[in-house]
């Protein structure tokens, strides 16, 4: 049987390849940086440029298809996700590894129809790396098979985080509370590379065996899901429960065992949900 989505698979690695030039060039030149909800959540014209690339060459072969961009949300567009095909794009994740040439900036673009994700594409575009998850078909780097190191001793796993989403002190001090008890159980170490879709990538290549995050939107985890789980990576909620694409939060591990044991670890804060009115 012919894959019915095969088609928006290859215009979605072509048109995520073209992002990746203009983020590139961008970098040679000088950025201006601006501001979105507060002095640390930055946006650049690259960011804007870059979404309506991937959405204008998609929209013109899928004009019925829906999108969910980071970009166009800002601007107010709504984050409903329905049973349309729908993309769910990235422009630049890691936006601030963008703006200080840190090596860690991707393109990612989750593909979702009914709600289910079909395929993701994550495009690590300093390292030159393309991520490709197809739904049942494995995960690729560069079009070589990945897999996830499949650790299941957390003591001996090394595992990723990112501090970014909520300052208030409370917020912070549970953010810490998580990072200290996780440190001390003990595991090798936790690293932060600075863009959600990488840190999946990293798990579903087997660099490193967990990542963990509340706060993050589904445009920074829909392309690395695909990925993750197609190397054979667990996903699931903060809580433990299934993985929600809209909630916000995500727990992916090696192995289930390390998963587990993580969602156990991580004390919740609330985040708000991507498709919640107020948010
Ligand atoms: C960013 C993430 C980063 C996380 C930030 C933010 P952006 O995405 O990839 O890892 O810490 O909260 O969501 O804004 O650069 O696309």
């Amino acid at each position: 049987m012919t894959d019915p989505w095969q088609e928006c698979m290859d215009l979605c690695v072509e048109v995520t390849k073209r992002a990746g030039v203009v983020i590139r060039e961008a970098l040679q030149k000088d950025i201006t940086i601006m501001q979105k909800s507060s002095p640390t959540d930055l946006v650049t014209e690259t960011d804007q440029r870059v979404e309506k690339l991937i959405i204008n060459a998609i929209k013109e072969k899928y004009p019925t298809h829906s999108f969910i961009g980071e970009e166009s949300v800002a601007a107010g567009a709504p984050s409903l996700l329905t049973d349309n095909p729908t993309w769910i794009i990235d422009p630049i994740d890691g936006t601030t590894n963008f703006v200080h040439r840190f090596p860690f900036v991707s393109v990612s673009i989750g593909f979702t129809v009914k709600k289910e994700i079909e395929f993701g594409i994550v495009y690590s575009c300093i390292e030159d790396k393309l991520y490709t998850g197809r739904r049942g078909k494995g995960a690729f780097c560069n079009g070589v098979p990945i897999k996830v190191s499949g650790q299941e001793d957390i003591s001996k796993s090394l595992v990723l985080t990112e501090m970014g989403c909520k300052k208030d002190p409370e917020h912070f001090n549970i953010m810490m509370a998580n990072v200290k008890k996780i440190l001390t159980i003990p595991v090798h170490g936790i690293r932060s590379p600075g863009s959600a879709a990488v840190n999946m990538c990293l798990v579903a290549c087997g660099s490193a065996d967990a990542y963990y995050h509340m706060g993050i939107h589904c445009w920074d985890m829909a392309g690395g899901a695909a990925v993750v789980t197609e190397a054979g990576g667990v996903i699931m909620d903060i809580s433990g429960g299934p993985f929600d694409l809209m909630s916000r939060r995500l727990i992916i591990a090696s192995s289930r065992a390390i998963a587990e044991r993580l969602a156990k670890e991580v004390t919740e804060f609330p985040v708000g949900r991507d498709d919640a009115e107020e948010k």
